[in-house]
């Protein structure tokens, strides 16, 4: 999601980046909860052809100038893969940034903010819900693809664009920290919920406690795998082209396992204000399980795969702690569209933590045919 700004201020954004044609206007463009993201437009020698200009949120991420630079390796890195493979439609399969006049990749406004611009990839979208197993093959598939390309990465050490994100016992203090806080007095409304997120303490150390024994590696990982932040191709439904490289970093491949364990597996959106109708999807954690491992190649060790279901509910239950916390610090993190909506994010993702625990010996033994 993101806010609107006057159209001369977004013409002139646009105009710093090497762009040829006419500038015709930009929109707010799709449904991330971090950056502002728009679509600009351009008349090129008569055809419309579309760029994505966003403005990082420095809130969040306090180095956004690493942060492109992270993302101007990554992408290198990965296009020289695309191109070794001999795959057609290279900037349709990895994000291209397009650089300013003066040879940057990024823009600062006169506000200080950082702004990017990449190549709009046309054909090809992003989905909130999914809609068929195929669909969570094909997603889980590329970035199970994306890992892979990304095990020989041998560029400038990636920088850190969020220390901790993933390290759930973290997340689990800053809950507790701000319920003993309760800025907005709103803790008294969700007493169910805090009650939940502290019953399920010992989860948060389920897969950290397997790093520090050496049990399973460091990668470098994607870290957002949400459903959204995939395009699917529009005709041939391939999983296109991995977004939103903001928090790629050192992690595990289990938190990218999760995160699509989380969005995926859900019937319902992420924001589904009745948390009852949240039941995991059997057949889709089947398929996004098969597309991983297809598409990671045979990468993931068996104490990776052994921990597939774990990390669904890991990733799930950290996400559900997060909008909690949002929820009770008055909601400055992610972008929210009406009252309680981190409320609501949080009880979905809960509700689905409860419903994975329902199905584990199901989930686990579909694991086991895999092997
Ligand atoms: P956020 O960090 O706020 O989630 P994203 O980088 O994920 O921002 O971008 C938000 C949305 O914009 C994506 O979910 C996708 O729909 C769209 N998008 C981003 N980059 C592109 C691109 N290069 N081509 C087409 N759509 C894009
Ligand atoms: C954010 O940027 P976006 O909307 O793809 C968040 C993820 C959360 C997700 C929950 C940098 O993802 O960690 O899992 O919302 N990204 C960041 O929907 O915090
Ligand atoms: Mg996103």
């Amino acid at each position: 999601m993101s806010s609107n700004l006057p159209l001369p201020q977004l013409r002139a954004i646009a105009s710093s980046f090497a762009i040829l044609g006419n500038f015709l206007g930009a929109q707010p463009y799709g449904n991330g909860h971090i950056n502002d993201t728009f679509a600009a437009i351009f008349d090129q020698g008569g055809v419309r052809v579309r760029y994505i200009l966003q403005r990082i949120n420095d809130r969040i991420f306090r180095e956004p100038v690493k942060l492109v630079e992270n993302i101007a390796h990554v992408t290198n890195h990965i296009r020289g893969k695309v191109e070794a493979l001999g795959a057609p439609e290279t900037s349709r399969r990895v994000l291209t940034l397009v650089q300013t006049w003066h040879g940057e990749n990024y823009h600062q406004d006169s506000d200080g903010h950082i702004w990017r611009c990449y190549v709009f990839v046309e054909g090809a979208r992003s989905y909130d819900i999914i809609e068929t197993t195929d669909q969570a093959f094909q997603a889980a598939k590329a970035f199970g693809e994306f890992q892979r390309h990304l095990m020989d990465y041998s560029g400038p050490r990636l920088f850190e664009t969020i220390p901790r994100f993933h390290h759930t016992p973290s997340r689990l203090e800053n809950l507790k920290r701000a319920i003993e806080a309760d800025v907005r007095n709103r803790a008294s409304q969700v007493k169910a919920e805090i009650a939940c997120a502290l019953s399920m303490e010992p989860l948060a150390h389920s897969l950290l406690s397997l790093v520090e024994r050496g049990e399973i590696p460091e990668r470098i990982t994607h870290n957002d795998t949400k459903l959204n932040n995939i395009l699917l191709d529009d005709i041939s439904g391939e999983g296109m082209c991995v977004l939103d490289l903001d928090t790629v970093m050192p992690g595990l491949s289990l938190y990218d396992f999760g995160d699509m364990v989380r969005t995926v597996t859900n019937p319902v959106a992420e924001d589904e204000p009745d948390a009852s109708k949240v039941q995991v999807q059997v057949p889709m954690f089947q398929a996004i399980a098969k597309g991983y491992l297809e598409g990671t190649g045979g990468a993931l060790l068996p104490a990776e795969r052994e921990r597939l279901v774990v990390a669904g509910k890991l990733l799930t239950y950290e996400c559900g702690m997060r909008f909690l916390t949002d929820f009770l610090e008055g909601d400055h993190y992610f972008n929210i569209r009406r009252e309680n909506h981190n409320l609501d994010r949080c009880r979905t993702q809960f509700a689905l933590v409860r419903s994975l625990e329902e199905n584990e010996e199901r989930l686990m033994a579909f694991i086991q045919t895999l092997q």
